[in-house]
């Protein structure tokens, strides 16, 4: 029987890029992890997860003795988001792929609803003080790519002329390697993105944008969401959606899912059972205005996943100027202990076992020699995770015995 205390702890998972990732299942296993987080990559975005896919990939992370937590994540093709031609054709595709998840026993499903990229970083070799690497976004290196890189029409609009000037400097000065560089660390996709252009292409597709505002966009998110939250909830299925990284509009592009209004306006909109958040602690970390344990406080029992991560603020910016570093999980701008104990209060009020993945790690000590996925070695995330799995346990222990 398991002590009260140690009754719904998270479920301690890592994600796993599936059989080309170096980190292997039995790595992830020696982590001590119970669950992996994966996702079906070989499939074109927009496409249906069959249940012999869905089964053959289950049975691998199976005979590994662990079990398919999470699925992250069950991309969603560009023409949902723009509502293009081939909307219709996707949402029945994503219904069904729901529906062959549920018959297979897994049941949480993340999608993130950033248009064009995923998750962007400026470097992912940044050198920390004591030797180890990490990811970082700088905002002049942004608007340096943006306004003289790709030349994106306007951009200069979007920023402070002051942060315009240094993005003129800034590329002024760098090499054409260094042009390069910035540009495969922004559009060639980190881990995860389902997208990835040169900047002929990248042009293009943010044309595919003109005419989609913040308004436009969150109402095909909720589009989205009322075609095929119903399917979930049928087939008990959570749809988690993982917030904006970073939590503003970039690119010109909008942003729907960075702040506590966006997600109190769309659980409010779309009420349905399977309306659910990956509560990504790394992201939302990024704006100041963001309250994270009040957000968890609030949203609680929407949450049935959640990635923790810190982030270090390098200045006091808002909006589109802010720079930050990824931290160590337990030392930087947000309190973990504080984190984690509001997540432990909602596992106990809704007496739920929420699955957990170190979100990103340094590149450290023998990875640093080896090839990794930028943010995704196993050494820096296995620190993470084991600082993070010490601090619940301590956090639970502690609450029990108040
Ligand atoms: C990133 C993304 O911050 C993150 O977790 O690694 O790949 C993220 O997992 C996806 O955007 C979720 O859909
Ligand atoms: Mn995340």
């Amino acid at each position: 029987m398991t002590a009260p205390a140690d009754r719904n702890l998270m479920v301690q998972t890592m994600r796993w890029f599936g059989p080309s990732d170096p980190v292997s299942l039995a790595d992830i296993r020696q982590a001590g992890c119970e669950g992996v987080v994966t996702a079906l990559h070989h499939i074109p975005n927009g496409e249906v997860w069959t249940v012999a896919e869905i089964a053959r990939r289950k049975a691998e992370i199976e005979a590994h003795g662990m079990v398919w937590s999470v699925v992250e994540s069950l991309p969603i093709h560009e023409d949902i988001k723009t509502q293009g031609p081939l909307l219709d054709q996707c949402l029945e595709n994503y219904r069904i792929s729901i529906e062959n998840l549920a018959a297979c026993g897994i049941t949480t499903v993340t999608y993130n609803f950033m248009p064009l990229l995923d998750w962007t970083r400026t470097d992912l070799n940044y050198a920390l003080p004591d030797g180890a690497r990490a990811l970082r976004f700088e905002a002049v290196a942004v608007a340096a790519f943006d306004i003289f890189h790709i030349q994106r029409p306007n951009a200069a609009a979007d920023y402070a002329p002051e942060l315009v000037e240094r993005a003129r400097a800034r590329y002024e000065a760098m090499s054409e390697a260094e042009r390069v560089q910035l540009e495969r660390t922004i559009i060639k996709g980190l881990p995860g993105s389902e997208e990835s252009f040169g900047v002929p292409e990248f042009r293009a597709a943010l044309t595919t944008y003109d005419g989609i505002g913040h308004a436009e966009l969150k109402d095909h998110m909720v589009h989205f969401l009322k075609a095929v939250c119903p399917t979930a909830d049928a087939a008990g299925v959570k749809l988690v959606v993982h917030p904006d990284d970073p939590p503003f509009p970039i690119f010109g592009l909008p942003r729907v899912v960075s702040t506590e209004a966006d997600l109190a306006d769309l659980f409010e909109r779309v009420p349905n059972e399977s309306n659910g958040l990956c509560f990504c602690a790394g992201s939302f970390s990024i704006r100041p205005d963001n309250d994270l344990t009040a957000m968890i406080e609030r949203f609680g029992g929407r949450i049935y996943f959640t990635h923790l991560r810190n982030t270090r603020r390098e200045n006091d910016a808002t909006g589109n100027a802010i720079d930050f570093h990824e931290s160590p999980h337990l030392d930087g701008s947000i309190d973990m202990f504080s984190v984690i104990t509001a997540l432990r209060r909602a596992s106990i009020r809704h007496d739920r076992r929420i699955p957990m993945r170190p979100d990103h790690g340094h590149q450290m000590l023998d990875d640093l020699h080896k090839r990794t996925n930028p943010g995704y070695s196993a050494i820096g995330r296995l620190r993470g995770l084991a600082e993070l799995r010490g601090l619940e346990m301590g956090i639970a222990r502690a609450m029990a015995a108040a």
